[in-house]
């Protein structure tokens, strides 16, 4: 399917602003690919489907993760951390995506994971930073994304998680095995 194809299925589920936002996503994701080397139309596709599922109902939804045997660990955890293995449902079984990377792009990227691939990195990055976008430290983001795609992942998801422990949130396994993971490597390279 086409970018225009795309965008036209993803509209109708969601609100005006969150349409803005995915469209800010797929423009930031493709000169992120382009600047890092990565497939632009993966990083197109992606972006365009990455919330596809962040406005669907959560019962239908949680009934996914146990029909599906999706991370069980999901149930409970509300719409914010199903929206991305959801969405990545989605993308499979409605649009016929089958390229295991572009759906881990999908699947993964509220919460990220260990061992990242460029492509899910930069669909992170990009709905980080993205244009429309507003908050304290998110210029900072912007820049670091322009110099290394590696320190921008590290400082969006450092973000993320101090966000979620100032505002008394729970903090999803895979977030912590995603920094983990990300602080682990900083300190083999030194
Ligand atoms: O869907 P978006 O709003 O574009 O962005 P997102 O999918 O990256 O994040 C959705 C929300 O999920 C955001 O408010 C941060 C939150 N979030 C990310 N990781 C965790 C989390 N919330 C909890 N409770 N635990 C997490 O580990
Ligand atoms: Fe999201
Ligand atoms: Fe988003």
């Amino acid at each position: 399917m086409e970018r225009e194809q795309y965008l036209a299925a993803i509209k109708p589920r969601m609100p005006e602003k969150r349409y803005i936002h995915t469209i800010g996503v797929m423009e930031t994701a493709i000169a992120l690919a382009q600047k890092y080397g990565e497939d632009v139309k993966k990083a197109e596709t992606a972006a365009i489907l990455h919330d596809i599922a962040k406005y669907a109902d959560i019962e239908w939804m949680e009934r996914i993760v146990r029909d599906e045997h999706l991370d069980s660990r999901l149930i409970g955890w509300g719409s914010e951390l199903l929206h991305g293995p959801v969405g990545a449902y989605i993308a499979q079984s409605e649009f016929g995506i089958t390229d295991e990377e572009l759906l881990n792009a999908i699947r993964f990227h509220t919460t990220g994971r260990a061992g990242m691939s460029r492509l899910e990195k930069i669909i992170f990055v990009a709905d980080m930073i993205e244009p429309n976008r507003r908050f304290d430290g998110v210029d900072r983001l912007r820049k670091k994304a322009q110099k290394n795609l590696d320190k921008a992942i590290s400082a969006c998801v450092r973000h993320t998680l101090a966000f979620l422990i100032d505002t008394k949130q729970p903090i999803y396994p895979l977030s912590i095995e995603c920094y983990n993971d990300i602080m682990n490597r900083e300190d083999s390279e030194g």
